[in-house]
């Protein structure tokens, strides 16, 4: 964009010191209430709330502002199980030796199997997609910078908004996403990056007993 088209900050709000204090204790105190849920009601989700959390997703900076991503909101229950059922292959293959020791022992907590029936019961399997290259009119390739630094950041957003609309999700990543190409019909520029299961908690769901680390071990002020 060339200078002379830039745009102020129409939006842009500053508080006064203290609503600003007010506000980043109160996020934080809400963000600190998310727990990532493994058990899943079937209860239906509104398409338009998740519609509205991907839109948020999608405000995410990116390299050169070339939003490399794209998401896929499965709730077709056909489409789901295939979901399940290639997800479930890969992860036997997972936990019957693909996966290291080290790894296993890292996931000892989680108390996590192959056998993945939240892929058919969660009411949105939102599939995201990173494009590792963009297409021009012709055909041609168009260079995309920071992929995954975007991508990620778009997922973070995501997480929190379907948090702030008070639903649940996991991020769920099969050791190998190749798949969803071929099931959600994704063209070859655009790599699985995660799925983001989400709805409701199961009424009976269990939580692991894990903590967050403390400020001082995540953060250093100097
Ligand atoms: N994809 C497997 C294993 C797994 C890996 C990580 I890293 C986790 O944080 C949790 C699980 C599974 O979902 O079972």
């Amino acid at each position: 964009m060339s200078p002379e088209t830039y745009a102020d900050l129409p939006d842009y709000r500053e508080y006064p010191e203290e609503e600003m204090q007010t506000r980043a204790a109160a996020y934080y105190a809400d963000m600190n209430r998310r727990r990532t849920v493994r058990e899943f009601s079937d209860r239906p989700v509104p398409e338009d709330v998740i519609e509205n959390c991907i839109r948020a997703a999608a405000t995410a900076p990116s390299g050169a502002n070339q939003q490399p991503w794209t998401f896929v909101a499965v709730s077709d229950p056909g489409i789901k199980r295939q979901v399940r059922k290639a997800a479930e292959k890969v992860e036997q293959k997972f936990y019957a030796g693909a996966a290291t020791q080290k790894w296993v022992k890292a996931l000892s907590s989680l108390d996590t199997h192959a056998s993945k029936p939240f892929l058919e019961t969660a009411p949105y399997l939102i599939a995201i997609f990173a494009q590792q290259y963009g297409l021009a009119p012709d055909g041609s390739k168009i260079k995309h910078y920071y992929v995954q630094e975007s991508v990620g950041i778009a997922t973070g957003l995501l997480v929190s908004a379907i948090h702030n609309a008070g639903l649940v999700s996991l991020t769920y990543t099969p050791a190998n996403m190749a798949f969803l190409n071929r099931v959600l019909g994704r063209p070859e520029n655009e790599k699985p990056f995660l799925i983001l299961v989400t709805g409701y908690p199961a009424p009976e769901a269990k939580l692991p007993d894990i903590k967050r680390k403390q400020m001082r071990e995540v953060a250093t002020f100097i």
